[in-house]
């Protein structure tokens, strides 16, 4: 009798463990299903794949970390950041009285660590323009992340090709931000600012494809200068 009652209270135990199982089990699939649901990854702009690519590193500077932009932190503060600041002078005089120009300051030889995203403020004191070839590639910004640049504030991810005084290019990484010759606000200087992600260690060239120098194509004199519209992007392991 007891035994019988024992084994009663058992089948009884057995069958509300299988429903509470089968309950337990639904909700399961019904959160799985949900969060699936909401898992879907963002779409992602051609020019963000490097970052959910470099991102992938857990390690590093959280002390390196953007302190702000938000939508991009939550992306790429696990990888080292790098601030560069360049200008754009349309002459400089040299010691010996000649000048040169125009030519990025203070110097095209540039050093940011690998598999980092490389900050680049460029404040454009050559005011005016040089047209781009029609259809040009270098009229559009690219690769950079967020894919877009900015110009004293505002976003920007191509310009005409009439309104190009400089690029800043690096054909390896298929970066390129074209550097406008216009103020927004007429001011005599206007401040470009983008980010791009670095890979692995190598020595790359960057340049400007702008015809910006001299000679009748525009591609002599500081275009073809070494320190003035074309340097060397070391990325350091
Ligand atoms: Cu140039």
């Amino acid at each position: 009798m007891r035994g019988e009652m024992i084994g009663s209270n058992n089948s009884m135990a057995s069958l509300q463990w299988l429903f509470s199982g089968i309950v337990g089990g639904l909700v399961i699939l019904t959160l799985g299903a949900t969060l699936a649901v909401h898992m879907t990854p963002p779409v992602i702009h051609s020019s963000q794949q490097q970052v959910t690519t470099q991102g992938k590193s857990p390690a590093n500077s959280t002390a390196n970390a953007p302190a702000s932009s938000p939508t991009q932190q939550t992306k790429v503060s696990t990888v080292p950041t790098k601030q560069i600041n360049l200008s754009i002078v349309a002459t400089m005089t040299m010691p010996d009285g000649s000048t040169m120009g125009p030519t990025y300051l203070p110097t095209t030889s540039l050093y940011v660590p690998a598999h980092s995203m490389v900050t680049v403020t460029i404040v454009n004191y050559d005011i005016g323009d040089t047209d781009l070839p029609a259809g040009s590639p270098f009229a559009n910004v690219t690769n950079v992340v967020g894919g877009s640049a900015k110009v004293d504030g505002t976003s920007y991810t191509q310009l005409d090709i009439t309104k190009v005084a400089h690029t800043f290019t690096i054909p390896q990484l298929n970066v390129n931000v074209p550097i406008p010759g216009d103020s927004p606000t007429g001011a005599s200087s206007l401040t470009v600012t983008f980010s791009f992600m670095t890979g692995a260690a190598g020595v790359y060239d960057w340049r400007c494809m702008d015809p910006c120098g001299s000679g009748s194509s525009g591609w002599g004199g500081p275009m073809a200068t070494m320190g003035q519209m074309e340097g060397t992007l070391t990325v350091v392991a």
